[in-house]
């Protein structure tokens, strides 16, 4: 193919497109031996981070599972941000899973088997882990094999730990800061390490919060489906399941707990905020 026939190509127009980790790329060996981009190749299972000024930023491609990692304890376990992490899932088309990390530690049996049963029952998959007794590591790596991989979580989860048991990498991992009991992030970066097993695993410096930006308002409830189930039977089409909103079917419907109905109103209004300033700017 001649080289300007080539530019009239949907890669042709893409060769400027800027890869992030995880794309699979068109390169060609120039004259001097190295090597050009010359297309990104076109994406599926993306992950979004919310920028400056709304800009939705591409963090990760062709990613096919997210696995959201969450401590039993130190940090203590919380599940607003597995909420907003599966709502980035959703939008990416990932599929989505929760390990739940440092089960040697003494924890909160009861507050364990709760996130157990709401994202167990939404279908998400959930792995106790503990990288000291080695707990759960067969299991997560069968889940992951040839698959590419995200970890995300809160600084001072495991992720690192987690990554280096996976890989057999020794990268550094944190101590926790005892003065704010929460994890330095410890991890700068993005990387795609390939896995013993097959498949690879992108570690997540780079997304350390995945930012909703982007999403409509009316739009969020759909990477809640137990809240679109329920909302079925509201009585207006556009309700938003606002607190005290009238006719509304979700609050107390089954299989909506109150704690995945609290995430979605919080994220539901951080969205509308978002689109407030959009509009006046
Ligand atoms: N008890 C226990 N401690 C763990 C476990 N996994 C990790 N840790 C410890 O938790 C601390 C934080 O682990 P990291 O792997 O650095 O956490 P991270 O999620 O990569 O943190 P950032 O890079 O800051 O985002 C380290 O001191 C680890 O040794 C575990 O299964 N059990
Ligand atoms: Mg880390
Ligand atoms: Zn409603």
């Amino acid at each position: 193919m001649g080289g300007e026939e080539r530019e009239s190509t949907i890669a042709g127009r893409l060769r400027r497109a800027r890869p992030v980790v995880g794309d699979r790329v068109e390169i060609r060996e120039l004259p001097d031996r190295s090597v050009r981009v010359e297309a990104v190749l076109p994406r599926r299972g993306i992950l979004l981070r919310g920028a400056f000024r709304n800009e939705e930023k591409i963090v990760a491609a062709n990613v096919d599972v997210l696995v959201i990692v969450a401590a039993v304890a130190d940090p203590p376990l919380r599940t607003g941000l597995i909420d907003r992490y599966l709502v980035a899932a959703w939008r990416g088309e990932i599929e989505a899973m929760i390990a739940l990390t440092k089960v040697d530690l003494p924890y909160d049996e009861g507050e364990v088997a709760r996130v157990r049963e709401i994202y167990g029952g939404l279908g998400h998959r959930v792995i106790g882990l503990s990288l000291r007794t080695g707990e759960g590591l067969d299991e997560l790596r069968g889940a992951l094999a040839d698959r590419v991989t995200v970890l995300a979580g809160h600084s001072g989860v495991g992720k690192t730990s987690l990554t280096n048991a996976l890989t057999g990498r020794t990268d550094a991992t944190g101590k926790l800061n005892p003065v704010s009991d929460r994890g330095r992030h410890t991890t700068t970066g993005a990387r795609y390490m390939d896995l013993p097993g097959g498949g690879a695993l992108i570690d997540t410096a780079g997304i350390r919060s995945f930012g909703i930006a982007g999403v409509a308002a009316d739009d969020l409830q759909k990477a809640f489906p137990e809240i679109a189930a329920a909302a079925e039977d509201c009585e207006w089409e556009g309700c938003l399941h606002r607190e005290g909103e009238d006719g509304c079917a979700v609050e107390g419907a089954p299989g909506v707990s109150p704690e995945r109905l609290a995430s979605y109103r919080k994220l539901l209004s951080e969205l509308e905020e978002l689109e407030a300033e959009r509009g006046a700017s």
